[in-house]
C-alpha cells in the first residue's frame, strides 16, 4: 500500500465519525451531555499527565547527571509516585462521583401523566405509551418524546437481555426479563436520535436499531393523539387489495392493526406502521419497495429473525400489499 500523501488527513478523517445521529462525542441532552465533559475531562487531564511522564522518563534516560540524580532523590519519588497518584486518582473518582449523580431534574407535575414503556424482544422494540387513564397504546421501533423535559422511559424484556443505548442521550441500560429499569432521557431540542441494542442477544443483534423522535409538546401530543386512533381504512383498488391479502395470508396471527381483524401480538404493532421512521428495528428505510423487500427477503435483510419469508405472493400482490402498508400512516 502506498503511503498517504497526506497524513494529517488521514488521521482527521476517523473524526469525521464524530458527529451524527448516534455519537457519544455529540450529545443532545441530559445524561449524555455529562457523560461526555467526564470524558473530555478525563481524556485532557490523562493526555497531560502521559506527556509529563514521558519527559520525566527521557530526562531520566538522557538527561545531565544532575537532572538524573535529581529525579532519584527519594523524596521526589514518595510525592509523584504515591501522594499525586491519591490525589488525582481520589479527586477524579470524586468528582466523577458528584457529575454523574446530578440526577435528572427531580419529578415535576405532569410526569406521571404519561408512562412510556420499552420492552426489548428478539429482534425489535416494542414501545407503549400508558395514558393517564391507563389506555395502553402500542408501537414499535421508535420512540417518541417531548423535547426539553425529562421523561422517564421503563425498560424491561420479554426474552433474554438486552440493552438500551441512545449515545447521543444517555448511557446504557440492561433491559432484563422480569425487571424494570427506569432511564431518563432528556432532549434539549427536537431532533432525531439513533439508538443500539447494546448487549449481544443472540441472531440478527447487530441489525436491532431504533430511532428516538424528540418533538415540541404539542408536537407531540398531536402524535399521540394520532398514534392513540384506529389505523386509515385503506383507501384506493390497490390498499384494498392489499388490506384483503393482509388478513388472509395470516399476518394478524402475528401483528395487530387496531381496527381491523388483525389482533396478533407476537410481532410489531403495524397500526400506524407507514408513518414510522424505518421498518423492522432501522433495518430498511420505510416506503413502498421496503415493504415489499421485507415481507418476501426478511430473512436476507435480517437473517434469523422471527418473520417467516413470504416466497407466495406475486409480484403484484406484494405491490398490493406494500401499498396498503405504506398507507398506515
Ligand atoms: C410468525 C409471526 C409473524 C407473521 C405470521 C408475520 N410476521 Fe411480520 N413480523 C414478525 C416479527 C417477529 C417481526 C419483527 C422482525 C424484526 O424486526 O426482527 C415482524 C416485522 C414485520 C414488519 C416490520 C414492522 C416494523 O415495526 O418495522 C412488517 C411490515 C411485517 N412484519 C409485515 C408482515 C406481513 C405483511 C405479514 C403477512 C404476509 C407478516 N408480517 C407476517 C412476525 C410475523
Ligand atoms: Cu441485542
Amino acid at each position: 500500500m502506498r503511503a498517504p500523501r497526506f497524513p494529517a488527513l488521514a488521521v482527521l478523517l476517523p473524526l469525521a465519525a464524530c458527529a451524527g445521529v448516534q455519537s457519544a462525542l455529540d450529545p443532545a441532552g441530559g445524561e449524555a451531555g455529562r457523560i461526555h465533559t467526564l470524558s473530555i475531562v478525563l481524556f485532557v487531564l490523562c493526555t497531560v499527565i502521559f506527556v509529563a511522564v514521558a519527559v520525566l522518563a527521557a530526562l531520566a534516560l538522557f538527561g545531565s547527571d544532575e537532572w538524573r540524580s535529581r529525579l532519584a532523590s527519594e523524596r521526589l519519588v514518595f510525592a509523584l509516585g504515591v501522594v499525586f497518584p491519591v490525589l488525582t486518582l481520589v479527586g477524579l473518582v470524586l468528582y466523577g462521583v458528584t457529575i454523574m449523580g446530578m440526577a435528572a431534574e427531580p419529578a415535576g407535575a405532569g410526569r406521571d401523566a404519561l408512562r412510556i414503556e420499552v420492552s426489548g424482544e428478539r429482534w425489535w422494540w416494542r414501545v407503549t405509551y400508558i395514558t393517564e387513564d391507563g389506555v395502553r397504546i402500542e408501537s414499535a421501533n421508535e420512540l417518541r418524546i417531548p423535547a426539553g423535559q425529562p421523561v422517564p422511559i421503563e425498560l424491561t424484556s420479554a426474552d433474554v437481555i438486552h440493552s438500551f443505548w441512545v449515545p447521543q442521550l444517555a448511557g446504557k441500560l440492561d433491559m432484563i426479563p422480569g425487571r424494570t429499569n427506569t432511564l431518563t432521557l432528556h432532549v434539549r431540542e427536537p431532533g432525531i436520535s439513533r439508538g443500539q441494542c447494546a448487549e449481544y442477544c443472540g441472531g440478527p443483534h447487530a441489525l436491532m436499531s431504533f430511532f428516538v423522535i424528540a418533538m415540541t409538546e404539542d408536537d407531540f401530543a398531536a402524535w399521540l393523539l394520532k398514534e392513540a386512533s384506529e389505523a386509515r381504512p385503506p383507501a384506493g383498488e390497490a390498499a384494498v387489495q392489499g388490506h384483503a391479502l393482509f388478513l388472509a395470508s395470516g399476518c394478524g396471527g402475528c401483528h395487530t392493526v387496531r381496527g381491523t381483524g388483525a389482533a396478533g401480538v407476537i410481532g410489531p404493532d403495524l397500526t400506524h406502521v407507514g408513518s414510522r421512521h424505518s421498518l423492522a428495528a432501522a433495518s430498511l428505510p420505510n416506503d413502498a419497495p421496503s415493504f415489499a423487500r421485507w415481507i418476501r427477503d426478511g430473512q436476507h435483510v435480517k437473517p434469523e429473525n422471527l418473520m417467516p419469508p413470504y416466497g407466495i405472493f406475486t409480484d403484484a400482490e406484494l405491490a398490493s400489499l406494500s401499498d396498503y402498508l405504506d398507507h398506515l400512516d
